[in-house]
């Protein structure tokens, strides 16, 4: 006992002078949530990276990773093994110290290599770090959602990590015991339970910080995968929060030019990681000529891809305020589009920019979104779909009052500057606290009509709250047209890369805000 407490210690102490230096994973983002548990565990020894320079923090850590980790983390020696397995010294102690039982992992080594469930996770973890620590079903058990999925077997470790602190559920408040677990996930709880352990009261005067973890900005479709929704959050396909920001094209037939490889590449250049391909359905785009216009919207997608962009595919209704009058059109687009795209992670779908007029959310635009969901959802069962609602995208009051069913769904919310304030914003605030995901997939800094200012003072408030609040946004627009909110600077060429000349004062100021 006492060479585990001074190998305990020593590990600790290790921890403490390991300080910040990077180990420099080539794919452990500066800054992410993460990366300081990451790279502490990695100076301290307990848990190493591949050989090839990545440590893989989203991959789902198996058995023998994270067994053999909490033992170093315990101090707890190797003993002779029952197979040749890299791990199985380590496993093998731990199944004799009472961390878990046998048909939970069997020593002869079939589930060492395969992921570890959440739930024996914690398990290990609370009997190796904090085996004094006891769950309360009263007080813990409302916490998780999903309690009722956990085998009986684990109800006691699990609860115990949720009053230690060392877990907490998702947005949604599940803790999906039968999932696996990431490797920066595994490293964050350890992490969290040597501390405690190491003598760190458990009802902390500094509570362990909620790990709201801090929202990544950028990133492409390569770094961040499937985009998914959590709660109110956009995250990326590994579960982290995920902020998505760039450029909405003008309506794609009348600037085709500025939707091309070059332009797109252009405000990636700039830390943009989205671009939405505004398709505007009457006033000669789509409807008047399906086949060009949608080839058009092909060849914009298709370079926004090759740029490792999120591209959103925005059915652009506006003069039709009811996105009912075309709902037939709309179901056969989304329905060709979505096969095309199905396979790739970088789409998301905007069923209709802005219903105005005489249009409702419950009478109108929410009939419409179930009418389309299931014709995208037939190729593409997990993209992100976007719903625009009454009132120019902005009656989201309504719609939280009666929300959709289905996975990755979120809710447009468009503003301009010079026109909209502090009670949107109040609106959205409040509909955000209600656990509605919200995107912006278009605001401007102008007035509603695209026009007047530019309204930079407003637009930093507005931006301050979106960045706040995690959010994600495509500004209004792409092109050079003579009116406050473009982007560009008449002429802009299309074909050369863009320097801050190139930029309107809108376009400066935009384009200075894709990093935050
Ligand atoms: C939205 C539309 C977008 C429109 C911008 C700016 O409309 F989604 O299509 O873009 O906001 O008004 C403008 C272009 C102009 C073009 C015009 C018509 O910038 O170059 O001539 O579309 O195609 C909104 C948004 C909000 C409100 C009104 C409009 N509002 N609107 O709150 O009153 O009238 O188009």
């Amino acid at each position: 006992m006492k060479r585990q407490l001074f190998l305990f210690l020593s590990v600790l102490c290790a921890l403490v002078f390991a300080g910040r230096a990077s180990a420099a994973f080539t794919d452990v983002t500066p800054g992410a949530w993460y990366e300081a548990a990451v790279t502490e565990m990695e100076q301290a020894g307990l848990l190493s990276g591949y050989p090839n320079g990545r440590f893989g923090p989203g991959d789902p850590i198996s058995a023998a990773q994270f067994v053999s980790a909490a033992a170093r983390c315990a101090g707890l020696e190797p003993v002779q093994g029952q197979t040749g397995h890299w791990a199985s010294g380590a496993l093998q102690a731990a199944l004799q110290a009472g961390w878990y039982d046998w048909d939970e992992l069997p020593p002869t080594g079939e589930g060492f290599d395969r992921p570890i469930s959440r739930q024996l996770a914690v398990k290990i973890l609370m009997r190796a770090l904090l085996p004094q620590v006891r769950g309360d079903f009263n007080t813990e058990s409302p916490k998780l959602k999903d309690f009722p999925q956990l085998d009986g077997r684990y109800y006691e470790p699990v609860l115990a990590a949720y009053v230690a602190g060392v877990v907490r559920g998702d947005a949604d408040g599940n803790f999906h015991p039968r999932s696996s677990l990431s490797r920066a996930e595994a490293c964050i709880m350890l992490q969290k339970a040597m501390k405690l352990a190491g003598g760190a009261p458990l009802e902390p005067e500094d509570p362990v910080p909620p790990e709201q973890p801090a929202v990544k900005v950028g990133g492409g479709v390569s770094e961040n995968g499937w985009l998914q929704v959590k709660g109110a959050q956009l995250c990326n396909e590994t579960g982290e929060p995920v902020v998505l920001r760039g450029m909405s094209s003008h309506g794609l037939h009348w600037y085709e030019q500025y939707t091309n490889r070059q332009s797109i590449q252009n405000t990636a250049q700039f830390g943009a990681n989205l671009f939405r391909v505004a398709m505007y359905t009457e006033a000669g785009g789509y409807l008047s000529n399906p086949d060009a216009v949608t080839d058009m919207l092909i060849r914009a997608v298709d370079a926004a891809i090759e740029s490792d962009m999120y591209v959103i595919i925005d059915w652009h209704i506006l003069s039709d305020g009811n996105p009912m009058s075309h709902a037939a059109e709309a179901r056969e687009f989304f329905s060709k589009i979505a096969r095309r795209y199905q396979d790739s992670p970088a789409v998301l779908y905007e069923l209709c920019n802005e219903p105005n007029g005489d249009v409702t959310w419950e009478r109108d635009v929410k009939p419409y979104a179930q009418q389309i969901i299931p014709a995208i959802r037939e190729y593409a069962p997990r993209s992100v779909i976007l719903v625009g609602s009454s009132t120019w995208s902005q009656d989201l009051h309504m719609v939280s009052q009666s929300p959709l069913e289905g996975e990755n769904l979120m809710y447009t919310f468009h503003f301009y500057a010079g026109t909209h304030g502090a009670d949107l914003r109040q609106r959205v605030e409040r509909v955000l606290d209600a656990g509605l995901p919200v995107f912006v997939t278009e605001w401007g800094t102008s007035r509603a009509d695209g026009s007047g200012g530019v309204f930079l003072k407003e637009s930093e408030e507005w931006l301050d709250f979106l960045n706040k609040r995690g959010v994600s946004w495509a500004n209004w627009s792409l092109c050079d047209k003579d009116e406050t909110s473009a982007a560009l600077r008449p002429g802009a060429s299309p074909n050369a890369a863009w320097t801050q000349a190139d930029l309107s004062e809108s376009g400066n100021y935009v384009f200075s805000k894709f990093k935050g």
